[in-house]
């Protein structure tokens, strides 16, 4: 399987986080795709191919322009007001506060407005390496369109909480998506999303969940108790000609294997009923036992049978990396799906 990869991930790093009242270093650092590549190489999984760069337009079939600008141009906005280190949102909108639909024009007002969290912040290079990213994604979309069984999009940063105008959870951009509507954009009819990672991808549900031509199935934790919090539940089925074609199935803290794979073939299920032509497989591998910010415990071998359950839709196939942060095992674990699906 080709892996698609770019070192331009390295143009974003958020230093520091906070963590349970804590600032310490960011879980999403650079090393994380270093340490998938390594692996990629360390078993021949197969070339590994430099992305070339996407026009704009591609990225605004998923995000709106007025996004893609802020993104663009918020840290020099940030320098001109005379601001150092990093860009970093610090309210939102509570529910005692009336929905807006159109950017405020403060600095950071807008900044609340485009964001729904301080997972991550915003440098001087974020919005390149974001961009490289979904170059990354539409790359393995282009290979898999012509005629790659799967392909693997080594993304980073990750995607999938980042919506039409919104970052927030580590991603900026949702390269899943962007790469799901590649696929649609050039032939196919319906295209599902199975999301593995261990966190709800609710940007990818707010993107999709009036829509019928893309199914998002999605495994992750409560979000009663996990974050991103108030997304995710059962409930949310999609909405008018999307109704029913977005399956939320939130499980425990401390969810074992037999029960996280119970979900998984109850999606698979629903999934091949769907009868897509294509499937993007969302890939992180956080639902690991060791991961310091997740609370399953899927152990490395599990994420073999995932790799040959995916395998088994017998459909053309992307890989887009997403989270993963128990670096000790993050290269084993996410490059035993890709092995898994080869056989
Ligand atoms: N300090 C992805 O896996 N909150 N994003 C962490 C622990 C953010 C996860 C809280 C988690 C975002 C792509
Ligand atoms: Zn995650």
């Amino acid at each position: 399987m080709k892996t698609f990869y770019t070192a331009d991930h390295h143009l974003h790093h958020s230093g520091m986080e906070l963590s349970f009242g804590r600032i310490v270093e960011t879980f999403e650092m650079p090393e994380r795709a270093e340490i998938v590549l390594r692996r990629v190489k360390e078993v021949g999984l197969g070339p590994v191919i430099e992305p070339p760069s996407y026009e704009r337009a591609v990225i605004e079939r998923i995000h709106t322009p007025d996004y893609v600008d802020f993104l663009e141009n918020v840290f020099a906005e940030w320098r001109a007001a005379g601001r150092d280190g990093e860009v970093w949102p610090y309210s939102w909108r509570h529910r005692s506060m009336p929905a807006i639909d159109a950017p405020p024009s403060g600095l950071d007002a807008r900044l609340s407005y485009y964001s729904f969290d301080m997972a991550g912040s915003i440098t001087e290079t974020t919005w390149r390496a974001a961009k490289r990213a979904a170059d990354t994604a539409l790359a393995g979309a282009d290979a898999v369109l012509s005629g790659e069984r799967a392909a693997f999009s080594l993304c980073r940063p990750p995607g999938h909480h980042a919506g039409r105008d919104f970052f927030g959870g580590y991603c900026y951009l949702n390269n899943a998506a962007i790469a799901a509507q590649r696929f649609l954009d050039n032939g196919h009819a319906r295209v599902a999303i199975f999301d593995v990672d261990y966190h709800h991808g609710n940007g990818t549900q707010e993107i999709f969940y009036d829509r019928d031509d893309v199914l998002l199935a999605s495994l992750h934790g409560d979000p009663d108790f996990e974050f991103p919090f108030h997304l995710g539940y059962a409930r949310e089925r999609g909405a008018g000609k999307g109704e029913g074609y977005n399956l939320n199935y939130p499980l425990p803290a401390g969810t074992p294997w037999p029960q996280w794979q119970a979900a998984f073939e109850d999606a698979h299920e629903k999934i091949r009923a769907y009868e897509p032509s294509a499937l993007v497989i969302s890939l992180g591998v956080d639902a690991f036992k060791d991961d310091p910010i997740s609370q399953f415990k899927l152990e490395s071998d599990h994420f073999l049978t995932i790799g040959r359950r995916i395998a088994d839709f017998g459909l053309p196939t992307l890989f887009v990396m997403e989270g993963g942060y128990a670096t000790g095992a993050l290269g084993l674990n996410a490059v035993n799906v890709l092995q898994g699906f080869e056989g």
